[in-house]
């Protein structure tokens, strides 16, 4: 077998697995899956963790959340403080990388439910909307449970 003929093998090949893909283009490539929340009596706080997918060659952000379970929803950072002891700050963005696979987990980023408008029992669910600045506005159902098991 020459050359040319291998070349010309490998673009039919390449150019019938184009061609056999599924049209996406209309779908949102971000997914939010394994999503999780701690419980909380109301008035008390709890937090929102999810793991984002984003499939897309394009970069995305997330500009915050909302959840009719609080009256205050902030998306969070956790960081080190000077004395090594760990504290969680308000974030204005996050940027979720083309390709890419972002957790939100303990210790980490988070959504932050302030002030429980009603008890959240482990065992149920809780919904949350989690707002992107492209895939736009992806609804998401929390189970309720204590550290998810390994
Ligand atoms: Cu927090």
């Amino acid at each position: 077998m020459n050359k040319s003929f291998l070349l010309i093998a490998a673009i039919t090949f390449v150019t019938i697995n184009l061609f056999s893909q599924p049209i996406t283009n209309h779908q949102s490539p971000i997914t939010i899956k394994d999503v999780w929340a701690r419980p909380g009596a109301k008035n008390a706080n709890s937090a929102l963790y999810f793991v984002v997918q984003n499939n897309g060659s394009k970069a995305d952000t997330i500009l915050g959340a909302k959840s009719k379970y609080a009256e205050i929803v902030e998306v969070h950072e956790s960081f080190k403080r000077d004395n090594d002891r760990m504290g969680m700050r308000q974030v204005k963005f996050v940027a979720v990388a083309a390709n890419s696979k972002l957790e939100f987990k303990p210790g980490g980023f988070h959504v932050m439910l302030i002030n429980l408008l009603k008890d959240v029992k482990a065992g149920t669910s809780l919904d949350a909307t989690i707002n992107f600045k492209f895939a736009g506005k992806i609804k998401v159902k929390a189970v309720v449970q204590d550290m998810p098991g390994m």
